[in-house]
C-alpha cells in the first residue's frame, strides 16, 4: 500500500475513535440532564464508530500494511443544551465525512482501486449519518425551548435508538 495512503487510513483510525469517545461523552451528559432517549441513540452511536475503527484496523492488517493505534484528545463533555449536543454531532459528522472524501480523492491520485472500493462503505454511511443529525438538529431549531418538546423529542429518539438497537 502507498505509505500516503497507509498513513491516511490510520488518521482515520483516530477519527472514527475520537468520535466514538465524542458520542459515548454525549451520551454520559444526556443520562446525567435526563434525557434517557438521547442517552441511548448517543450510545448506539458510539458503539457504531468503534465498529467503524475497527473495520479500518482489520483491513490495514489484511493488507499487511501497519497500524498505528492513536493516542486520543480528550472529548468535550460540557453542552449547554440539546441543541449545541446536536450541532456537536453534526459537525463531527461532517469533518468525518470531510476526511472520508479526501481519502477517495487521494485513492484516485495514487490509482489505489482496493482501498477506493472498500472506502465507498464509508462513503454511503456518512451520507446516511449526515442526514440523521441534520434531521434531528431541525426539529430541535422547530422546538426551540419548547421544554414539552424537549420531552417529546427524547422519547421519540428512543424509539428510534431502539428500533436501531433491534435491527443489529
Ligand atoms: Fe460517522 O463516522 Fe464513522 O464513518
Amino acid at each position: 500500500m502507498n505509505s500516503s495512503i497507509e498513513k491516511l487510513l490510520n488518521d482515520q483510525i483516530k477519527f472514527e475513535a475520537s468520535a466514538s469517545m465524542q458520542y459515548l461523552a454525549m451520551a454520559s451528559w444526556a443520562d446525567t440532564n435526563g434525557y434517557n432517549g438521547v442517552a441511548e441513540f448517543f450510545y448506539l452511536q458510539s458503539e457504531e464508530e468503534r465498529v467503524h475503527m475497527i473495520k479500518l484496523v482489520k483491513f490495514i492488517n489484511e493488507r499487511s500494511a501497519t497500524v498505528i493505534i492513536p493516542d486520543l484528545d480528550k472529548p468535550r463533555s460540557d453542552f449547554g443544551s440539546l441543541n449545541q449536543l446536536f450541532e456537536t454531532f453534526l459537525e463531527q459528522e461532517v469533518f468525518v465525512t470531510e476526511k472520508i472524501n479526501h481519502i477517495i480523492y487521494e485513492c484516485l491520485q495514487h490509482k489505489d482501486y482496493n482501498v477506493h472500493n472498500f472506502m465507498q462503505w464509508y462513503v454511503t454511511e456518512q451520507l446516511e449519518e449526515e442526514a440523521v443529525a441534520k434531521t434531528l438538529l431541525d426539529k430541535l431549531m422547530i422546538i426551540g425551548d419548547n421544554k414539552s418538546g424537549h420531552y417529546l423529542f427524547d422519547r421519540d429518539i428512543n424509539t428510534i435508538a431502539s428500533d436501531k438497537a433491534n435491527q443489529e
